[in-house]
């Protein structure tokens, strides 16, 4: 009882950490500005799994654990690439 216990705390805790972002962004037109964002956003080693979409003009990216980022580090991420982030939703 007392093992499952602690692999299910494990589990939430994981789940309830690792925050999913969506960052929608203006300025982005084909794939090298893909790329340069990708590039950004992993710059800041704070972020894994990006993955930003062309067509719905937005990044998704999960916060490190142990490493928060700030809307203002990502604000600055995107700038950095020469695009601008417009809104940013946590979950
Ligand atoms: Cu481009």
């Amino acid at each position: 009882m007392k093992i499952s216990s602690f692999f299910i705390g494990i589990f939430l805790s994981v789940s309830c950490f690792a925050a999913k972002i969506e960052v929608d962004i203006t300025g982005m037109t084909c794939g090298m500005c893909v790329e340069a964002i990708t590039k950004e956003l992993k710059a800041t080693e704070k972020t894994e799994n990006i993955s930003v979409n062309l067509e719905e003009k937005k990044a998704r990216f999960a916060e490190l654990k142990d490493k928060k980022i700030t809307d203002a580090e990502i604000k600055s991420a995107i700038k950095k690439a020469g695009y601008e982030a417009v809104r940013i939703r946590r979950n």
